[in-house]
């Protein structure tokens, strides 16, 4: 390699790393919520030990027809199964939503399912 085709890789080097960064700090990390298992009933222990960054997206997958995602506003309403006024539903099957800093709070409106635990918190810094 002459050294002016060295000097032209290391740029693209740099130059990707950087556009790389930038992309990542624009779309944050992207995570799937239950991983293979989706959104269902089982724990999500794993995925509130996370530490997320606000930016970070969520995925939520599941089946269209047995479940639906609802984001809450408040502890109260996150810990009582309520969804008030203004929480955001989500009814795709494939939501992807962005989390914001602080708390931020998910539940299943679904009758039963919240309370059996179809719930998840995540705090993004
Ligand atoms: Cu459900």
């Amino acid at each position: 390699m002459t050294s002016q085709g060295r000097g032209s890789a290391v740029l693209l080097v740099v130059l990707i790393v950087v556009v790389n960064l930038q992309w990542r700090s624009v779309e944050g990390h992207v995570y799937t919520v239950g991983g293979t298992q989706g959104w269902g009933f089982h724990s999500y222990k794993k995925f509130s030990a996370v530490k997320y960054r606000a930016g970070d997206s969520l995925v939520f997958i599941y089946p269209q027809f047995e479940h639906k995602v609802v984001q809450v506003w408040s502890k109260e309403d996150y810990d009582k199964c309520v969804v008030s006024k203004g929480a955001k539903s989500y009814t795709s099957g494939r939501d992807k939503i962005v989390l914001k800093r602080g708390w931020n709070y998910f539940i299943c409106p679904c009758k039963g399912h919240c309370s059996n635990g179809m719930k998840l918190k995540v705090k993004a810094f």
